[in-house]
């Protein structure tokens, strides 16, 4: 006889209280079963059959990098910030299977800093507006990253895939994607980071600009984009990831607030279709998210949380971080420099990940921005 199952609705299944979850995968052992005990070991054997596992079942496959007739376009040049900065608008656009496509960077470059200047690459929600960038904008607080004397680059993630369930039919997924998308097809969080990418593309050819110092920064779904974006391309020297939460910087396994079945419910469309199947079953994962901030080691990292940001998790956020120091000791250095969790608005910066809990809601605030400031001074600006 074949027994019934009663079915639940997606809803009743999400408000099962998770089981007491397994231990997550260890990040230092390969396919095979044997443990890396060198970074080369790690680099050949570990690294990229963790790769695999988060293009499969988590962000999908990229069909593409950099496309072979990728243009830049300065469109205008200005001097902005009462002429302590240079601020310039740059189309990047390329073509292939599917059609063409576009989008605009801004770029603010500080006037007083000798070249070539460190940059951080922004992933944001909207496009770049001259009357907002002059004054204080949690999101990318320009005057404060010049003043600094650091150059910013920003572009909108809606122009290169539009962030709704059939963004794939408007987007760069459309241009060099399959329709309809296979189960591991990539998915928006990984279209952004390859936007992210051709900015990088087009910062290397700047003469102002240090590529060997450039970082990634996002917040909430564009802090996934930017984690995700840096395991992919190695260029990025830092990542920054801020209150990115389920499918960003916190554990799956034992998550508290948002799963893996409220995001693949609320939005399919960041991911690929496989993510899914692990709806109330994190515990399968081939993958934890410890393994993703290890894919960004030995490079640096910085992931904020903030401590009224439940749905996201503080704390496995900050697990995570925990766990993923052992690739960075492998490397000889340091992960976070302590497994405990600083009190609200104490910022740990000492080891190659940085991290701090604001005091406040889910958002991107100054206050976030001068402590990823303090963490690239520390690390690039050394005197
Ligand atoms: C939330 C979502 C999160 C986060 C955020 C955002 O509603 O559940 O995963 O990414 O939105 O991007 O604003």
């Amino acid at each position: 006889m074949v027994r019934q199952f009663p079915t639940l609705s997606d809803a009743a299944l999400s408000e099962i209280s998770p089981l007491p979850p397994s231990d997550p995968p260890d990040l230092l052992m390969d396919p095979a079963g044997k443990l890396a005990t060198s970074p080369a070991i790690w680099r050949e054997h570990v690294r990229p059959a963790t790769l695999r596992h988060f293009r499969q079942q988590v962000y999908g496959e990229r069909p593409v990098g950099r496309p072979d007739d990728s243009r830049a376009e300065v469109a205008s040049e200005t001097d902005a910030l009462d002429g302590t900065a240079t601020r310039r608008e740059i189309v990047l656009s390329y073509s292939g299977p599917g059609g063409e496509g576009r989008f605009t960077t801004v770029v603010y470059l500080p006037k007083a800093a000798k070249s070539p200047v460190p940059a951080f690459v922004v992933i944001n929600f909207t496009d770049p507006d001259p009357e907002l960038e002059k004054n204080r904008n949690g999101h990318w607080p320009v005057k404060e990253i010049i003043a600094r004397g650091y150059a910013t680059a920003v572009f909108n993630f809606n122009a290169v895939d539009p962030d709704r369930a059939d963004g794939f039919k408007d987007g760069v997924r459309t241009i060099f994607g399959k329709q309809p998308p296979a189960s591991d097809a990539w998915g928006a969080l990984s279209a952004w980071g390859w936007g992210a990418s051709r900015v990088l593309d087009y910062l290397e050819t700047d003469p102002d600009i240090d590529a060997k110092r450039v970082a990634v920064i996002g917040h909430s779904r564009a802090g996934k984009a930017a984690l995700w974006c840096g395991a992919e391309d190695e260029r990025f020297a830092m990542v920054i990831s801020n209150n990115s939460g389920c499918g960003g910087a916190a554990l799956s396994r034992g998550k508290m607030g948002e799963r893996v079945a409220d995001i693949t419910r609320r939005f399919p469309h960041w991911f690929c279709p496989n993510y899914a199947n692990f709806a109330n079953r994190e515990d399968e994962l081939p993958v934890d998210q410890h393994q993703l901030l290890a894919l960004i080691a030995p490079r640096l990292l910085y992931v904020a949380s903030a401590t009224e940001d439940a749905w996201a998790d503080p704390e496995a956020e900050f697990k995570s971080c925990v766990l993923a120091g052992p690739v960075f000791r492998l490397y000889g250095g340091q992960g976070l420099t302590s497994d405990t969790m600083p009190p609200p608005d104490v910022a740990m910066q000492d080891g190659g990940i940085g991290y701090h809990r604001r005091t406040g809601k889910h958002g991107l605030a100054v206050s976030d921005w001068h402590h990823f400031l303090d963490f690239a001074d520390k690390n690039w600006c050394k005197p």
